[in-house]
């Protein structure tokens, strides 16, 4: 496959001013006929260049005319993804005429059927799988789509805009017309046709406008709409009073569909969402569920603006647009909910998993500079890094400046497609800063470290900071500049009091900071909202983190100092276990948390997060060379550890928190649920007969599936295997005509640290509820399995590998994009014992030899190699 660069960026030679569009839906093709009203472009460099329209090769071309006139063979050239027309004039009609079979589109690219319905996905290149067209984002068009289908199979046809006539035809057939004012680039083209119910609702903007809201799912799920419209409404509200945007159509739109790549599409006024990430029901869907459907919903809204109305240049950019919304996103449900467990949440993701594909093969800049195959490129570097990165903009500027900066760019480049850099000078030109050095966060991979020391001299009541910055090598850049960042800092006494807030900008390599009148020897909570997304090293004593952890009036960074003692001394008992010693857990942890546990004050949610282990994962992450068994047996080993010593305090947590109250999703009862799952968790821990029938009986009575599934899993995971069969069976028997559940129903069982995981997995793939064609399903067993069993999965004799390594070359053949997801665990090779290493290039090798594969998977692999 072709590498493509970010400075072999050209602007389109030619123009699309208006897209008609008329799709003919049969059971057995669709033909679809595209108008084109195209004009060359004036800023193009080269004039006079033939016309190149992108078009996936297994598409039929049935027919190609130029203002009507029919073209010949011999009038074009089709070429691998091409179709070149040399000799047009500056401004023609293009028709063309192409034939596509839906329902044998496995890629769940472009145009295809997920339970009977048909619909799309074009981000970021399936629109070239409908029909030719230059299919690149800067350009924009303004379309007009008619669907034509059967009017009993398919009563519900969309596509984007408003719809402007319908009618029926004499065969049973009946059609609608949309039109989409808003000029688009083809990547947020949609349509849907199926059998659908509707749940209505409206919503009125600040201005006055009525907008009618629609959401569309198969009829058995439309109990569980109502949160996702709730959502919504809460989404467009927020986004006129933050950031002053309105939405701009009649109708906004929202359809659920069960085969879907990612998590939601943002097309305009019509997004196409995963069914996990717009039904919830709190019989069916858990707190995070529910949270995450608020979060997806409100960012496709988000997108309207920071997106669709204002998009992205080339690909390269993508991070303009998702960084900034996820960014948005997050201050939303921050708002929503609570401020600090939504930061704990975010960061801890950034630090599992963005930090592990920072240090990775596939480590790129927010802003990559080349790619084989950008749909490899939605990343979390992108998404979540490129979050951070406007966090970070945010907080240089403050709230007041960024908001001008962020209307200035709505403003500047409304309807246009632009890039990172115009959205920095947005900033640059309301807050008079020279920004050319921040622009490094968007162009330098890796994740940065800072090493910070200090000194205190008492005579003269004088702290100095000193802070030294350095960034690791990446694939292509051995050598990084340093960064501009904010450093938010408090000094704090030993006794708790706060000496001292505030923030400091951190350019040089090296930089040192003076504070006076600080009476006594402080200790520093640096980083406080983690205000940067750095790897932070300073020498605390113990003594100091537990000071943190108790008065800190940073709430991340209470947490967080938590976080570094448990990282500490779980770093410690893994090298005892390394050295065959006896592990030991810490008094003054155990005593720290139940001084926590005692305070009935604390908010049970953050209470929840402050004792909840780091993860396996962001062990992991952390560790020099990965001992998957020294990770494993030093957090079993605290977490046995706590679970006994504080027996007594879990239980009375567990009794505080189980209240009996009508199930709510708000954050309150949120975070009660949390903190009396996390204490049943422990409870269970100890291994006593009462606990697992307290689990039990949670299981029997709950009115929810937090609390039913966190129970079912403890039981599911146990030694008492009758208790345990008993209840697998229960489970499936209740809800296996519920995709979604089943789907935790197999993950489940697929993250089981019980021996024999590997044959239970394999058996679960045979399993009637498994479908390989359904992305859902494939994430809830092959990505739990080797994404939370790593003891399993990283199996020494290799079988774990083996066997992900052979889904990933059947899945190439259907679904590449999957396939080169699954595939990330592979990519980390370099990071564990030679045995495993060794092991994991086995599989990546075997796949390398493997002819045909994927441009997705190919990238992956071959940078995972070199
Ligand atoms: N903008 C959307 C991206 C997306 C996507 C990308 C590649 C392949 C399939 C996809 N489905 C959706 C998602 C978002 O809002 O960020
Ligand atoms: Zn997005």
């Amino acid at each position: 496959p072709n590498t493509i660069y970010l400075e072999d960026y050209q602007p389109p030679a030619w123009l699309i001013s208006h897209t008609k569009l008329r799709f003919e839906l049969e059971e057995e093709q669709t033909l679809v006929r595209a108008q084109l009203s195209i004009q060359s472009n004036p800023a193009a460099r080269d004039k006079r260049m033939p016309l190149e329209l992108f078009g996936d090769e297994g598409m039929e071309l049935c027919r190609l005319s130029i203002d009507g006139q029919i073209l010949e063979a011999c009038d074009y050239q089709r070429e691998a993804g091409y179709l070149r027309i040399n000799n047009v004039p500056d401004t023609f009609v293009l028709e063309c005429v192409t034939r596509l079979l839906p329902h044998e589109n496995t890629t769940l690219e472009g145009l295809y059927k997920s339970d009977g319905m048909f619909c799309t996905q074009c981000e970021a290149e399936g629109f070239r799988r409908i029909t030719f067209f230059p299919d690149r984002p800067d350009v924009m068009s303004v379309f007009s789509t008619t669907l034509v289908a059967d009017k009993c199979l398919y009563p519900v046809l969309l596509s984007n805009g408003n719809p402007v006539d319908s009618g029926e035809d004499d065969d049973g057939r009946h059609w609608v017309t949309w039109d989409d004012p808003w000029p688009k680039p083809s990547y947020l083209f949609a349509l849907v046709a199926g059998d659908l119910a509707l749940l209505e609702d409206s919503f009125t903007t600040l201005s006055g406008r009525e907008v009618a809201l629609r959401i569309y799912a198969e009829r058995k799920d439309l109990d569980k709409l109502d949160y996702a419209m709730q959502s919504l409404k809460n989404a467009m509200r927020w986004d006129e009073e933050v950031y002053g945007r309105e939405y701009d159509l009649d109708i906004y739109m929202i359809v659920a569909v069960d085969f879907f790549n990612m998590g939601a599409m943002e097309n305009k006024g019509l997004n196409i969402f995963n069914t996990s990430c717009v039904l919830a029901h709190p019989l069916t869907t858990t707190d995070q569920g529910f949270q995450r459907v608020e979060a997806v919903v409100a960012h496709e809204y988000f997108h309207n603006w920071s997106g669709n109305r204002v998009t992205c240049r080339d690909w390269f950019q993508l991070s303009l647009k998702e960084g900034f919304t996820v960014f948005r996103d997050a201050e939303f449900s921050a708002d929503m909910n609570s401020r600090t467990v939504k930061r704990i949440e975010d960061v801890t993701l950034l630090r599992t998993a963005q930090f592990a594909e920072d240090s990775s093969p596939m480590a790129h800049p927010v802003r990559p500079e080349s790619y084989m195959e950008i749909s490899n490129f939605y990343t979390l570097t992108v998404y979540e890094k490129g979050a951070e990165v406007v966090r970070m903009l945010h907080t240089l500027l403050g709230a007041e400046l960024f908001r001008q900066g962020s209307d200035l760019y709505f403003e500047r480049h409304d309807g246009q497609a632009v890039t990172t850099d115009d959205f920095v000078a947005a900033m640059e030109t309301v807050s008079g800063r020279d920004l050319t050095q921040f622009k490094r966060w968007y162009s330098q991979a890796g994740t940065p470290r800072l090493q910070v020391s200090d000194q205190y001299d008492a005579r003269a009541c004088e702290y100095r900071l000193t802070v030294r910055q350095s960034c690791p090598p990446s694939p292509g850049q051995d050598h990084k500049q340093p960064y501009h960042l904010p450093l938010a800092l408090g000094l704090v006494a030993e006794d708790g009091t706060e000496l001292y807030a505030g923030l400091l900008e951190l350019t040089g390599e090296e930089q040192e900071f003076c504070f006076d009148n600080i009476k006594q020897c402080p200790v520093p909570s640096l980083l406080r909202g983690f205000s940067a997304p750095v790897k932070l090293e300073y020498d605390y004593s113990d003594a100091q983190l537990l000071m943190l952890l108790r008065h800190d009036t940073d709430g991340f960074n209470r947490w967080d100092a938590g976080q570094r003692l448990s990282i500490r001394l779980l770093q410690e008992q893994m090298q005892r276990y390394r050295d065959g010693q006896p592990m030991v857990c810490s008094e003054a942890l155990i005593e720290a948390w139940r001084q926590l546990l005692n305070d009935t004050a604390l908010d049970p949610a953050m209470l929840a997060q402050c004792l909840r282990l780091p993860s396996e994962a962001q062990l992991s992450e952390l560790a020099e060379q990965i001992d998957v068994a020294a990770i494993h047996a030093a957090r079993e080993f605290m977490r046995t550890s706590l679970a006994a010593a504080l027996e007594q305090e879990w239980l009375q947590a567990y009794q505080r928190c189980d209240t009996n109250e009508l199930y709510a999703p708000d954050a309150d009862a949120v975070g009660r649920r949390s903190l009396k799952n996390l204490a049943l968790a422990y409870l269970v821990a100890t291994e006593r007969e009462p606990w697992l029938a307290l689990a039990r009986q949670q299981y029997q009575q709950s009115d929810n599936m937090t609390d039913q599934l966190a129970a079912f899993a403890l039981v599911a995971h146990s030694d008492d295997r009758e208790t345990a069969e008993e209840l697998l069976q229960a489970f499936y028997q209740q809800w296996q005509h519920e995709s979604l559940v089943m789907n935790q129903w197999l993950s489940v069982q697929a993250s089981d640290p019980r021996d024999g995981a590997l044959e239970r997995v394999v058996a679960l793939a045979q399993h009637p509820v498994f479908d390989m064609r359904n992305p859902n399903k494939l994430r809830a067993l092959i990505g739990a399995f080797c994404g939370q069993n790593a003891q399993h999965f990283h199996a020494e004799d290799g079988s774990g590998y083996a066997w992900l390594a052979g889904w990933i070359l059947q899945l190439d053949q259907q679904n590449p994009q999957i396939a080169a997801r699954l595939l990330t665990p592979l990519t980390r090779w370099k990071r564990y014992d030679p045995v495993r290493a060794g092991q994991m290039q086995v599989q990546l090798q075997r796949m390398m030899d493997t002819t045909e594969l994927s441009a997705d998977v190919y990238e992956v692999v071959s940078k995972s190699l070199m």
